[in-house]
């Protein structure tokens, strides 16, 4: 039976704003305040994942979450209708208003951590929603998370579902913008590739000093064991403390896993050499290529404004792969030189196809953070709800969806406006039916 990699893709949702709330995420902070466009957003989210339909891929999307999140405010004290909820917490407490109002669920790379049955001993899909434990506004995702990946996955032969893990520092997963996974075919048992940013129960290893390391190895093995990998195909690996104190707060930022390939820059992890011989030892004597960028050609800090390695790494119809870079990529001149050059070079690397996602990448969100991978065998993607695979028509209808209730303009005065809170749970409302996905909203159940 074949097996497939399918992008999910977040779609960006209709509160997406620049609210400054990531410290350690050098585009959050330096765009803080400024004015965002949720529609122009939306629609270039909308552009890349049809692009990668009509490339032949696998594509699929992940619906954004409720926002402003009244619940939460709610369990913090603020009393009475939304509209006073929202403008009491808007005035009292402005920091943990702005909070509930993003729309960070977009990135959907950190939603979760996936685990494919070939991988499994139970031989099915394993799936750990991310508890985002570093951020607060992160972190108040998962349940709703959960909710809608057992809506779509929802078929307990062939999938399980675990809950996050504890919430607090010592836990803290990021989902897969720490974990990559190399095989020689989709189908076969792969390595399963943890990065960490610090060991959490001891304090005497190397740690990040100025930003945080939002995953811990305790938080990486939890969920390889959850996963039911074999502890023979399951690499943990050390990101490289410094290169968190320069802005990569999540490995994704420096690396990009798939396939046969693991394209790098030389300062992204700790130990390099062991790490890779335990890729190769755990990886078999099949070709394995280590795509390293080397700093002298492209430095840490080019890597982070460009999000070199925020890319996609995928595999096209005729086997060989194709970077999916944003546009940021295009106008520096020292990363486009190492593209152009890397594409003529003896790696499966051989295309390179730029997509323009400036709204996500001014709050450090790139091509790769707005996809999870899923690799399912045909049975699974029969199993999954058909609804949220990309097609033509769903492309027509979601942007119609967007045009209909997006707003193009949008500062933070305007997130309490009670109006952005009816349009925007009217919009997940249409969705859900639009997606077949039932009542996965808090708006949609509780009281
Ligand atoms: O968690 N930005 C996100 C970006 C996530 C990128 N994901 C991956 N690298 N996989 C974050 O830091 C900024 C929101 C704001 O400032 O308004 C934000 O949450």
């Amino acid at each position: 039976m074949k097996s497939y990699e399918v992008n999910f893709d977040g779609l960006v949702g209709p509160t997406h704003n620049y609210a400054g709330l990531s410290v350690g995420n050098v585009a959050s902070l330096s765009n803080a305040a400024q004015a965002s466009n949720p529609k122009e957003g939306a629609k270039q989210g909308l552009q890349k994942m049809k692009a990668l339909h009509d490339m032949g891929l696998k594509q699929a999307l992940l619906p954004p979450l409720e926002r402003p999140d009244v619940f939460t405010l709610r369990k913090l004290g603020f009393t009475g209708s939304d509209a006073e909820v929202l403008q009491k917490a808007a005035k009292q407490a402005p920091q943990v208003f702005v909070a509930v109002c993003s729309a960070s669920s977009m990135w959907t790379a950190n939603a979760c951590t996936v685990s494919p049955s070939a991988d499994t001993q139970d031989k099915k899909v394993h799936f750990t929603a991310a508890n985002l434990a570093n951020k607060f506004h992160r972190s108040i995702e998962s349940p709703t998370t959960s909710r809608i990946l057992a809506s779509i996955f929802n078929d307990e032969h062939h999938f399980s579902h675990h809950e996050p893990l504890p919430l607090g520092d010592h836990f803290g997963d990021e989902g897969a913008a720490n974990h990559t996974r190399f095989c020689d075919d989709y189908g076969q048992a792969g390595v399963e590739f943890f990065v960490y940013g610090k060991y959490a129960f001891d304090n005497t290893k190397p740690a990040p000093t100025k930003f945080p390391a939002r995953q811990t190895f305790e938080a990486s093995q939890a969920i390889a064991r959850l996963h039911q990998l074999n502890p023979e195909k399951t690499v943990f690996a050390q990101q490289n403390p410094e290169v968190i104190d320069q802005g990569v707060f999540h490995n994704d930022v420096i690396s990009v896993g798939n396939g046969n390939v693991l394209f790098y820059h030389e300062d992204a992890f700790l130990n390099t050499d062991e790490v890779f011989n335990n890729i190769r030892k755990a990886y078999g004597d099949n070709p394995f290529y280590f795509v390293k960028v080397p700093r002298s050609q492209v430095s840490v800090d080019d890597a982070v404004r460009t999000y070199l390695f925020n890319s996609q790494l995928v595999t096209l119809g005729d086997g060989n792969m194709a970077i999916i870079a944003p546009g940021e990529c295009e106008e520096n001149t020292r990363v486009k030189s190492f593209l152009d050059e890397l594409i003529t070079q003896d790696t499966p690397i051989k295309q390179v196809k730029i997509y323009d996602v400036k709204q996500s990448m001014r709050n450090g969100g790139g091509p790769a953070c707005l996809r999870q991978r899923v690799v399912l065998n045909e049975q699974e993607i029969i199993a999954t709800n058909q609804k949220v695979f990309m097609s033509d028509e769903l492309f027509a209808s979601l942007n119609q969806w967007v045009d209909k209730h997006y707003r193009d303009r949008l500062e933070e005065k305007d997130l309490s406006d009670p109006q952005l809170l009816t349009e925007s749970r009217t919009a997940l409302d249409e969705l859900t039916q639009l997606l077949n996905l039932g009542s996965v909203y808090p708006f949609q159940f509780e009281s």
